[in-house]
């Protein structure tokens, strides 16, 4: 089995330790800057600063961002590219319990949870969340760091640049395209492109001042 240390140690770090334990890694524990405790048999490590000596130790050593996301902050793509940068491998986690379908490519460290459907043709960057139970349909390309999160829909042939945030439930209709940064809020419907980074509530979806 192959070792894993999991970045940060909150409620996302326990949703990826379930996935990662059936995918049958070696979970060798977490960095958090608190003591969140023992997480599904993790325990602490320390603080990121503990990271050299994990690999130290466990030569080959993956590294997964445990940090979830809920804004158009880039916090989780820089701890992935710090965590590359001293010589973990930043691999892809794809639920045994999701369907990807064919001619997908996913970028490093992009997460792929319980229930969801990847479709044909679609493309991720670095870092992203394919949260539980979303649905990326076929020919969409997503950014590094978006988090696509549980429920939502997002349909055939749509653009999300870097560090979105799509929020729970909301629906993105086919061929709309979302700039960098931009955060679609929980239930939100986006019906035209989102060229102006910003918070977009409500259907059809826009702008919060
Ligand atoms: O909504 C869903 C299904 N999931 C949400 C997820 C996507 O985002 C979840 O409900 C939360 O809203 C959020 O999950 P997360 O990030 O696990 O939230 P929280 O439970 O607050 O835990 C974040 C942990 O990350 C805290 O313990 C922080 O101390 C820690 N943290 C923050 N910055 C960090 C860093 N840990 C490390 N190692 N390094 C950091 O730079």
């Amino acid at each position: 089995m192959a070792d894993a240390v999991v970045i940060g140690g909150g409620g996302h770090a326990k949703v990826l330790i379930a996935v990662l334990r059936k995918l049958g890694w070696s979970i060798v524990g977490y960095t958090d800057r608190d003591d969140r405790g023992v997480i599904l048999g993790a325990a602490r490590l320390g603080s990121d600063d503990a990271l050299a000596g994990v690999l130290a130790g466990h030569p080959g050593c993956a590294a997964l961002v445990g940090v979830g996301k809920v804004d158009g902050s880039s916090l989780r793509l820089r701890l992935q590219r710090a965590a590359a940068a001293v010589g973990f491998e930043t691999p892809v986690v794809v639920s045994p319990h999701s369907v990807v379908n064919e001619e997908v490519r996913l970028g490093a460290g992009t997460m792929v949870f319980d229930g969801v459907i990847v479709n044909s043709g679609a493309q991720t960057g670095d870092a992203c969340i394919l949260n539980t139970n979303a649905t990326i349909e076929h020919d969409c390309i997503l950014g590094d760091d978006v988090h696509v999160a549980p429920g939502a829909t997002v349909s055939g042939g749509v653009r999300i640049g870097d560090h979105c945030m799509i929020g729970a439930g909301a629906t993105v209709i086919h061929g709309v395209s979302i700039c960098a940064g931009s955060v679609v809020g929980a239930g939100a419907v986006v019906v035209a492109d989102v060229s102006e980074p910003g918070v977009y509530v409500g259907s059809p979806a826009r702008r919060l001042s």
